[in-house]
């Protein structure tokens, strides 16, 4: 049986992935812009698509709720009530002009194979919880993992003060959304109440197209830096301050950007960098810019690697700085380790793919996943889908139907076969 024979429903159950992709256009429609998908931490829409997802969590024989957070919850419990579960999940917010798969690819699956083994009437030895996490990109509050921190026990309560480009702070956002942010504390979990943790994800990366496969392994998730950069000078007269009397914090910057772009181009070791962001004040054709602000995000295969780059950069940027006379302002916004998938879980994903009839492959993921945060309350795996071209944070992002199907019926098959930790053994690790 070919792998596209496999993919259309081998198993001879439902296709899971027509229910997946409907649900994924259908949460898709809810966004800032028709045009372009954004769906923003504590936004109106972020408030719409929970109650959608509530809603489909109830329908897959689930309960449940909004935490304190934002993130949206379901359990389904096992063979008796109030047993440890198994965690599953994905978050629901996403970048600005995103793609539609990222985040909502894991969540909607997870909820399928749930109304699966409800629908069977499947009860399990644990049971299994879906969250949708409701922030990892960080794109409001320059921090990322705000849910699954919240559930990792992890949130540092100074997040509350930071603010968006509007001024609104997350406390305010909150208070708007219909949440009570002095109780973020209630969003925490114990680690006896959890299992593992395991999130689908698209891959967001060439690797499995390239090797004809329609689902991968995690193997790690790569640690990253991000920090957000303000150069002062002088805003002046376009047309009369000679140049080398400038102060240009644009020009500045410009030197900063490329200066990151070329370290990172002419490293070995698989170092990236990134400025996403800029910002130049007064923002006019016949203005010296006065001030910038921009962001990095600086990631890296190992930690001390990234560590050693990240300081580097920083004094690079420190001696551009002072070589223009410019002042300087740089924060530490967000830093993450590297995350290992967890040995016993990971072969528990591979057994799961083997036996959906797919050919094992690991990969480490690059990303950022809400398993960076989720490894301070239980241990972490993933399994990729894979996403055409590579493609994401970008609306082209794309997953076929048959890709959606299988990745489903992997995380369907790892969830009926799962033994916790305590019952897994290497010799226990294939079927
Ligand atoms: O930026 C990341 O790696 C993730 O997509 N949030
Ligand atoms: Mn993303
Ligand atoms: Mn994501």
């Amino acid at each position: 049986m070919s792998k596209t024979e496999l993919a259309s429903g081998g198993s001879g159950r439902a296709a899971l992935g027509e229910e997946i992709v409907a649900r994924i256009n259908q949460l898709a429609a809810i966004s800032e812009t028709p045009e372009h998908l954004a769906r923003i931490f504590l936004s109106s829409e972020h408030r719409a698509a929970a109650d959608l997802i509530l809603s489909w969590m109830r329908e897959a024989g689930m309960a449940a709720h909004l935490d304190a957070i934002g993130n949206v919850c379901g359990r389904y419990e096992g063979e008796n009530a109030g047993l440890p579960c198994l965690m599953l999940g994905s978050h629901y917010d996403t970048v600005r002009d995103a793609g539609k798969w990222d985040g909502p690819l894991g969540l909607l699956s997870a909820i399928s194979c749930v109304a699966d083994l409800n629908r069977r009437g499947r009860r399990l030895p644990f049971a299994v919880e879906v969250v949708g996490f409701a922030d990892e990109e960080g794109v409001r509050f320059a921090s990322t993992l705000l849910g699954s921190r919240a559930v990792a026990g992890t949130f540092v309560e100074s997040a509350l003060n930071a603010r968006d480009r509007d001024g609104v702070s997350m406390r305010e956002a909150m208070v708007k959304f219909g949440l009570d942010p002095e109780h973020i504390g209630a969003a925490a979990r114990a680690r006896r109440e959890l299992h593992a943790y395991v999130e689908l994800h698209i891959e967001q990366g060439p690797v499995l197209e390239q090797k004809d496969l329609a689902v991968g392994v995690v193997t790690a998730i790569a640690g990253a830096t991000r920090l957000a950069a303000r150069l002062t000078g002088m805003a002046g007269h376009a047309g009369t301050v000679p140049m080398a009397m400038r102060r240009d914090a644009l020009a500045g910057a410009a030197e900063c950007i490329g200066m990151v772009e070329e370290f990172c181009k002419t490293d070995e070791a698989g170092l990236v960098g990134t400025v996403g962001y800029i910002d130049a004040m007064p923002g006019a054709t016949n203005v010296i810019p006065g001030m910038v602000s921009f962001t990095l995000d600086i990631r890296a295969p190992s930690d001390p690697h990234r560590k050693m780059a990240v300081a580097d950069i920083v004094r690079r940027i420190e001696a551009i700085a002072k070589r223009r006379d410019l002042v300087l302002q740089l924060d530490v916004t967000h830093e993450n380790r590297t995350v290992p998938c967890a040995p016993w879980l990971k072969a528990q994903v591979a057994d799961a793919v083997a036996a959906e009839g797919f050919g094992v492959f690991e990969l480490p993921s690059g990303a950022g996943h809400d398993g960076m945060a989720m490894i301070d309350v239980a241990d972490v795996a993933m399994i990729f889908v894979r996403c055409r071209g590579g493609i994401s944070h970008n609306p082209a992002e794309h997953v076929e139907t048959a890709d959606a199907d299988a990745g489903a019926r992997v995380l369907l098959r790892l969830v009926e076969n799962f033994r916790p930790r305590e019952a897994s053994s290497p010799s226990s690790s294939r079927p």
